[in-house]
């Protein structure tokens, strides 16, 4: 019976540079190389577990960021994986379709690129035995409406099978392949759904036929927290035996919340006790990285995941809460936030790995005590259902695009974004109506306490 290792990854993004605001020297190398580092780091693993073939659903180049040296950096990790007899199979997705400029150079042949134009399949043979078969088709254009799937017909022959497909997996989506998990599931010829395009990681199916988002491997805004990679996979015949979840970002994007409510900054009277027990946390943080090179694929199925070494947090310090520091917070404003900021980056610039200090953003308010609450609770209310109308109403939400201004827009496909408008999602709208019920309150406050 056969029995093989492979990766799976997607949405590399080669060429694109972390988004780091005023990076120091260390911050501004990583800026450029850890995207890199991240797809060696995969390679590298793939090298050391003995894979047969490496899959990449997609996305592999960043569209606006194409260069001659990731295609000459892809190339030399192409030529290293051919020493060992591994093979990449690799679907062009939104970000690098292929009526676009490819590449710069001639890729070596154990480079396998899908065709737009039909469904290619492949068959993964090691010494004269056939491991697996695989299906794809690349995006021709940066939009793909067509259900590309539908035509993914391959012999149910007791082969392994897997299918590569570079969707947002929405039913009525019209640019990135309309598509349900429910649909792919249907086709019983296939084993496993190798997917790209969602930079989260994501089992959507953990039997057969498996479906799986590997996620970006390194991320590079607040937009992609978290540590990424990909799926390593070890099959016996048409059955998967283990699968582990290889950690490779070098740089994680991290929100940490600070609650000045919490029992140990509730009493707190400076903000001298709010910067030590930050820097207390981002001191935690740097220590709890135990990040090391995986033995063996036992030890990594063991743990599920195999972590790298993490060289650095980008970290965004969300302070909430309500408590006694919030009139300290609010009197800082924006040059004291920024100045803030600015200390914390000195002070946990020590750290390995290191802690980066990108922002602190304030969502403090005032100590609401139940007389407070009592005295202005048909306020609330009121102001609660005004703003839950706001949620319901889509033409209550275009009135309120219309007060903002023209600089505002509601529409929002992250793939497609116009950068010159500040988009109004529900996360923005929740913030604007957050912040301001409670200025209404504090101003409610303050003009009793005059009186
Ligand atoms: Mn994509």
């Amino acid at each position: 019976m056969s029995h093989f290792r492979f990766i799976h990854a997607a949405d590399i993004h080669l060429g694109s540079l972390l988004n780091i605001d005023r990076p120091n020297k260390q911050m501004s190398s990583l800026q450029e190389r850890a995207v890199y580092d991240a797809f060696e780091r995969l390679c590298k693993i793939g090298i050391d577990q003995d894979i047969d073939f490496l899959l990449i659903a997609g996305d592999l180049y960043d569209s606006d960021s194409k260069n001659i040296y990731a295609n000459k950096f892809f190339i030399r990790m192409c030529n290293e994986l051919k020493d060992k007899g591994i093979d990449l199979y690799v679907l062009a997705g939104n970000h690098d379709p292929l009526n676009q400029q490819w590449d710069y150079f001639d890729l070596p042949d154990n480079v396998k690129i899908f065709s737009a134009d039909q469904a290619d399949q492949y068959l993964v043979e090691r010494e004269g035995q056939v491991l697996a078969r695989i299906i794809g088709q690349s995006y021709k254009s940066k939009w793909e409406s067509r259900r590309v799937y539908e035509g993914f017909e391959l012999d149910k022959d007791g082969i392994f099978n897997i299918g590569l497909l570079h969707t947002q997996l929405e039913s009525g989506d019209k640019k990135y392949i309309p598509a349900r998990a429910t649909d792919l599931a249907k086709n019983e010829a296939i084993h496993y759904w190798a997917l790209g395009h969602i930079h989260r990681p994501q089992l959507i199916r953990d039997q057969d036929p498996v479906i799986a988002y590997p996620g970006i491997p390194q991320a590079r805004d607040f937009g992609e927290q978290d540590q990424g990679g990909a799926y390593l996979v070890e099959v016996r015949g048409t059955r998967i035996v283990k699968m582990a979840y290889l950690a490779v970002s070098s740089v994680i994007y991290k929100t940490v919340e600070i609650d000045i409510s919490s029992r140990e900054l509730k009493e707190a009277k400076t903000l001298n006790d709010l910067e030590d027990h930050i820097i207390a946390i981002g001191q935690s943080l740097a220590e709890s990285q135990t990040g090391k090179w995986p033995a063996d694929l036992e030890e990594i199925a063991d743990n599920n995941l195999a972590q790298q070494p993490v060289e650095a947090y980008i970290i965004r310090w969300l302070i909430k809460g309500r408590g006694q520091l919030h009139k300290l917070l609010k009197d800082l404003g924006q040059e004291g936030e920024s100045e803030l900021a600015e200390g914390l980056r000195r002070q946990l610039a020590g750290f390995s790995p290191l802690i980066w200090t990108d922002s602190i953003q304030l969502r403090t308010g005032m100590p609401i005590t139940r007389e407070l609450e009592a005295d202005y609770q048909h306020i609330i209310d009121m102001m609660d259902q005004a703003i839950s109308g706001l949620y319901e109403d889509q033409s209550q939400q275009n009135e309120l695009l219309d007060l903002l201004g023209r600089l505002w827009t509601r529409q929002e496909d992250p793939e497609d974004r116009d950068y010159l408008k500040f988009h109004l999602d529900d996360k923005t709208l929740k913030q604007m109506t957050d912040s301001a019920k409670q200025l209404v309150l504090e101003k409610l406050v303050d003009r009793a306490g005059d009186q």
